[in-house]
C-alpha cells in the first residue's frame, strides 16, 4: 500500500510492531480523508488475528418485556406499564419461540427492559428452563444494566446476581447498554441508567467469575470525537486487565420514532465503515469485532469485512429493538444468505457459538 497519509503509514509501523496507537493517532484516523488506507490498516490486524476467517452463528434474539423504567431518550423500543403495547413474555412463551428456531440453533440473546417489579424468579427460571428443554442452545443474556437493576431491585450486590444466573445457566453476557462512556452524554441521553464506572465494574466482575462478555458503543447521536476514542480506549484498558471480552460490536443511532427523528441523521455508510476500522485498530487486544449487520444493513456489513470485522451476528429472527427505531434491515436472515455474504467478499464463513467454538 502506498500511503497518501504519512501519519497513517506511521501507525502503520506501530501496528507491525504490535504496538498500541495513542489518542491524538486515534483522533487522526478519524479525521483522516483517505479511508482505503485506514481499511487497510484495519484488515492488516483482522487477517493476523483471525486470516480470512468470519464468524456467524444460528442464534435468535428474544426481548422478554418492553417495559422499562430507564426510558433512555434515544430508546424507541421501551414503554411505561400500562401503555398501548407494552408487554411481557411468558416463559411458556419464550421455550415455544426457542423450540420454533429448530436444533441446529446455537445461541440465544436475551435482553429486556428494566422491568419495576417482575420476580428474580423469573429471570433465573428462565434460563434454567431454557438449558433444561434445550440442552444444545448457549444462553447470552442480560446487560450490566439488567444486572445493575436486578441488584437494585433485589436488594443483591452484582457478585450474587452473577453468581446466581450462572448457575441457573448464563454462559455470556452481551454488550449493550454501555452507550458512550461519557458522563455528559448520560446527563443528556441516558439519565436514569449506570454510568460507564458501573457499567465496566459488572464486566469486570462478570470476568473475574469465568463469565466472558461482548461490548458496544453508540455512536452517530450528541457524542463527540474525543469521547468516541475515550470510549474506545477505557474497554482497551479493561481487556489489558482481564482478557475476558469477546467482541466488540459499534452501533449506529437509529433516530427514527425517538425525539431526534428529524433532527439527527442516521451516520453514513463510510462513517459507520470508519468507526468499525477505527474500533479494529485500537481494540487490538480484542479478539472479534461485529459487522452487526441489523443496524448496517447486510451490504455495509459485507463491505466491513474489508474494514476489519470478523464477525457478522447471526441469523437473529426476529429483532425488536432497533426495528422499532426504524431499521430497514430484514428481521433476520437465512444462513445461506450470511454464508453468501462472505463468501463474495473473498473470505470463509466459520459457524460458531456464543462462546466462539467453531462447528462445521
Ligand atoms: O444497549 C437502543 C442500542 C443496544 C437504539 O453483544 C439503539 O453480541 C441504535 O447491545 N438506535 C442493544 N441503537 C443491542 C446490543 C447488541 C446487539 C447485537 C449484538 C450484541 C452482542 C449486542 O441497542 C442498546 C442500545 O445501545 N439501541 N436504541 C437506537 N434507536
Ligand atoms: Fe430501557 Fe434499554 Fe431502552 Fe434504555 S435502551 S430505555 S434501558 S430498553
Amino acid at each position: 500500500m502506498q500511503f497518501q497519509d504519512r501519519k497513517l503509514l506511521r501507525i502503520f509501523e506501530k501496528i507491525k510492531n504490535n504496538e498500541n496507537i495513542n489518542k491524538q493517532e486515534a483522533l487522526h484516523i478519524l479525521h483522516s480523508p483517505f479511508p482505503l488506507e485506514i481499511a487497510f490498516l484495519a484488515r492488516f490486524i483482522k487477517l493476523k488475528k483471525s486470516q480470512k476467517k468470519v464468524y456467524y452463528v444460528i442464534n435468535k434474539h428474544i426481548n422478554y418485556t418492553n417495559i422499562c423504567i430507564s426510558r433512555c431518550r434515544f430508546c424507541a423500543y421501551s414503554k411505561n406499564a400500562g401503555d398501548e403495547g407494552s408487554y411481557v413474555l411468558r416463559i411458556e412463551e419464550i421455550l415455544e419461540d426457542i423450540a420454533s428456531a429448530g436444533k441446529n440453533l446455537k445461541e440465544v440473546h436475551i435482553v429486556g427492559g428494566l422491568h419495576p417489579n417482575l420476580p428474580f424468579s423469573y429471570y433465573t427460571s428462565m434460563l434454567e428452563n431454557i438449558k433444561k428443554k434445550f440442552s444444545y442452545v448457549q444462553i447470552k443474556a442480560f446487560t450490566a444494566v439488567e444486572i445493575a437493576h436486578f441488584a437494585n431491585l433485589y436488594n443483591m450486590t452484582f457478585e450474587q446476581v452473577l453468581k446466581d444466573l450462572k448457575a441457573a445457566g448464563l454462559d455470556s453476557m452481551p454488550g449493550g447498554g454501555a452507550e458512550i462512556f461519557s458522563e455528559r452524554v448520560k446527563k443528556i441521553l441516558f439519565p436514569n441508567k449506570i454510568g460507564y464506572k458501573q457499567w465496566l465494574e459488572i464486566h469486570r466482575i462478570a470476568h473475574g467469575m469465568n463469565i466472558t462478555t461482548n461490548a458496544t458503543m453508540l455512536f452517530g447521536h450528541i457524542e463527540t470525537e474525543q469521547e468516541i476514542v475515550e470510549h474506545l480506549f477505557k474497554l482497551r484498558d479493561l481487556q489489558a486487565e482481564t482478557g475476558s471480552f469477546l467482541c466488540f460490536i459499534p452501533l449506529p443511532f437509529h433516530p427514527w420514532n425517538t425525539i431526534f427523528e428529524g433532527k439527527i441523521k442516521k451516520a453514513t455508510a463510510l462513517r459507520e465503515l470508519k468507526i468499525i476500522a477505527l474500533s479494529r485498530i485500537i481494540l487490538n487486544n480484542f479478539p472479534h469485532i461485529k459487522a452487526y449487520w441489523i443496524m448496517l444493513s447486510p451490504q455495509v456489513s459485507q463491505i466491513a469485512l474489508n474494514f476489519g470485522a470478523d464477525d457478522m451476528d447471526g441469523t437473529i429472527h426476529k429483532e425488536r429493538i432497533t426495528h422499532a427505531a426504524g431499521a430497514t434491515s430484514p428481521w433476520g436472515l437465512e444462513e445461506d444468505t450470511i454464508r453468501n455474504l462472505i463468501k463474495k467478499s473473498d473470505f470463509v464463513p466459520v459457524k460458531r457459538d456464543a462462546l466462539y467454538n467453531e462447528y462445521r
